[in-house]
């Protein structure tokens, strides 16, 4: 807090969960109470569904094209690294002081690609060297539970059987950035969980938090 180097900025906060957990719902959420304070924020997701690339993924996504796992695995990194492109913006936007609120990150492209059977350092390796997020806001839900939600079984991943090995492999993944948070409370009680763990965060971002990458 008192070093001068650290500079204050915007914070990376990622949601993370099985489909159907409320990600979307509470990113929106979110970002329209930050906005509502008077704070700087932006909705990213993954995948960016606009670009080349994340055209490719859309197509696959919903059945209309098939690719190899591990092409697949490496598209979707791409996606993120593609929104690095030169300069890193996501870097550039928290330095501005934009805090980032986003849906899926590089913990979805682990989890999803190792539960199908890759290898999961494998998995890992093309995700190095991003931004890592200062926090991994975990939606926790059950497959079962999830599936009950609207819409469910309308794209590749959406199966219980497949839903519940991603579940073992997000748990793999957690480490001191992430927060469990319970996916079948209400939603706003879901959202009031949330933007504690938002606001406190913010506050540290704003006397400076030094930026970490993936994979520490
Ligand atoms: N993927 C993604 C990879 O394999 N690798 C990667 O690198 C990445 C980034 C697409 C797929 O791609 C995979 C993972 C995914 O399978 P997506 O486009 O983000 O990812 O699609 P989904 O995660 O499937 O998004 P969903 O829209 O299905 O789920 P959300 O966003 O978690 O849920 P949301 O907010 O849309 O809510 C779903 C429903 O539940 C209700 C909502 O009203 C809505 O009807 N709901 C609640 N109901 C009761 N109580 C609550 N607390 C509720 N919260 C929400
Ligand atoms: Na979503």
């Amino acid at each position: 807090q008192s070093n001068p180097n650290l500079q204050s900025r915007g914070a990376l906060v990622v949601l993370e969960g099985l489909d159907r957990s409320g990600k979307s719902s509470q990113c929106s959420e979110i970002v329209s109470y930050l906005q509502s304070i008077g704070l700087a924020t932006e909705l990213w997701r993954f995948p960016d569904r606009d670009t080349a690339v994340g055209k490719m993924i859309s197509a696959y996504l919903s059945n209309e094209s098939n690719l190899d796992d591990h092409t697949i695995h490496l598209l979707f990194s791409a996606n993120r690294w593609e929104k690095r492109d030169k300069r890193s913006l996501m870097e550039e936007k928290l330095k501005a002081g934009t805090t980032l609120i986003v849906d899926r990150y590089s913990y979805s492209g682990v989890a999803f690609s190792s539960a199908k059977g890759l290898d999961f350092n494998w998995c890992k390796v093309p995700e190095t060297g991003l931004l890592a997020p200062d926090i991994v806001l975990y939606l926790d839900i059950t497959p079962e539970k999830a599936a009950e939600r609207g819409g469910y079984g309308g794209e590749r991943y959406e199966r219980l059987d497949f839903q519940r090995k991603v579940r073992e492999k997000y748990q793999d993944l957690q480490d001191a950035s992430w927060k469990i948070v319970d996916a079948c409370l209400p939603m706003e009680e879901v959202q009031k969980k949330l933007r504690e763990h938002v606001l406190e965060l913010i506050k540290a971002c704003q006397n400076g938090k030094p930026f970490s990458h993936l994979w520490l």
